[in-house]
């Protein structure tokens, strides 16, 4: 699976007319992944809305994955689940739904020791940097804390590194040894959905020698 990059849309942040058009600009711009989130969707709009996403990911060869909503994940028939620390656990996800792949997002030692019985496919680690998109976020892990937890986490499943990463800034997160980066922002808050992915990679690609 390509962990690459993850981009995190909602209902509010792109509208359903606009899917078709966005969804492509970030396939093509490298974007690998793209995470539902429904925080404040009713369960209806977010199937209506996911109905589209699945289709478009599809069309565009993007892993699809739902956050948290394990129910909802089933339904559109998702290729996985991202849950949190509070959401169902990794273990009771992989029962009910053995064939999905599963996420879980982790933001210090502890959360990543106490998934060593269950690991997830991939770790979220973060808040790398401080982020205005998720309130309940954390502190900031700051660069040399998240390549702690990197190392740690990566020995179980690979990671993926999130929160406050834009163009600027990717370059020394890419340099922790992640497998990907997931934002919204940085994508969500750029007309150009393609450039603005292709500018996360470059920063990777930028930094590899
Ligand atoms: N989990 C940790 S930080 C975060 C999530 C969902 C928000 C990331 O958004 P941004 O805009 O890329 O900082």
């Amino acid at each position: 699976m390509n962990l690459q990059l993850h981009v995190l849309i909602d209902t509010r942040t792109i509208s359903i007319g606009d899917l078709p058009r966005e969804i492509e600009g970030m396939a093509q711009g490298g974007a690998s992944v793209i995470q539902l989130r429904g925080k404040l969707a009713t369960t209806k709009q977010l199937l209506i809305y996911g109905r589209v996403v699945r289709e478009l990911c599809s069309q565009n060869h993007l892993t699809f994955i739902v956050n948290d909503r394990l129910d909802v994940a089933l339904a559109l028939e998702a290729d996985g689940v991202h849950v949190g620390q509070e959401d169902m656990p990794v273990k009771v996800v992989r029962k009910l739904a053995p064939s999905l792949v599963v996420g879980l997002s982790a933001g210090s030692l502890t959360e990543i020791e106490d998934s060593a019985q269950c690991p997830p496919d991939y770790f979220g680690v973060g808040p790398v940097f401080a982020t205005l998109s998720k309130g309940d976020a954390g502190s900031p892990l700051g660069i040399e804390a998240t390549a702690d937890l990197v190392k740690k986490a990566s020995a179980m499943a690979p990671v993926v590194a999130i929160g406050g990463i834009n163009s600027k800034n990717a370059g020394r997160v890419w340099k922790t040894r992640i497998q990907g980066i997931a934002v919204i922002s940085a994508v969500m808050n750029v007309p150009d959905k393609k450039e603005a992915c292709r500018q996360l990679l470059n920063a990777r690609d930028c930094n590899s020698n």
